[in-house]
């Protein structure tokens, strides 16, 4: 009887539920008790957060002004050889992250006759040579010419890791 009463004084919006008054307020009453004990602890260290937490908001800030990028996995997580996805469409000028994830040593290369005409391949892709060796290691190229890019990892492009890429 009197925790009833002291709940329905605590939580006045639930006055005009009195069908269900009784299970919820008790609840209320719950959390009330285990929520007080905290603070004191908390603004310390929250103070000390504070300077880490605007370092990290500005790191964003600047990820999100390089316009927006796209990270395609080299190899699945369930080990296979494949860029994941492996066809994926990107707007002009938005930065591609090739992100090497399981199965290394892995790297991008495309494909010289299947180029939007008048692009360089060699400017786009990593050489045939060039491995990307550790895990989360990346390879970044941003495609501004329009039309449909296929791209392969050279040493994996017998077991079928080939891409393609459409640049609207
Ligand atoms: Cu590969």
């Amino acid at each position: 009887m009197a925790t009833v009463t002291s709940a329905s004084v605590a939580i006045p919006s639930f006055t005009g539920l009195k069908v269900t008054g009784t299970a919820s307020a008790k609840v209320n009453a719950t959390t009330k008790v285990s929520a007080s004990p905290l603070p004191k602890l908390t603004v310390k260290s929250s103070l000390r957060d504070v300077g880490v937490a605007v370092v990290a908001t500005a790191a964003s800030a600047m990820l999100a002004s390089n316009a927006m990028a796209v990270e395609i996995l080299l190899g699945g997580d369930d080990g296979s050889l494949a860029f994941v996805p492996n066809a994926f469409s990107v707007s002009s000028g938005e930065k591609i992250v090739f992100k090497n994830n399981a199965g290394f040593p892995h790297n991008v290369v495309f494909d010289e006759d299947e180029i939007p005409g008048g692009v360089d391949a060699s400017k786009i892709s990593m050489s045939e040579e060039d491995l990307l060796n550790a895990p989360g290691e990346t390879y970044s190229v941003t495609l501004s010419e329009k039309g449909t890019y296929s791209f392969y990892c050279s040493p994996h492009q017998g077991a079928g890791m080939v891409g393609k890429v459409t640049v609207n």
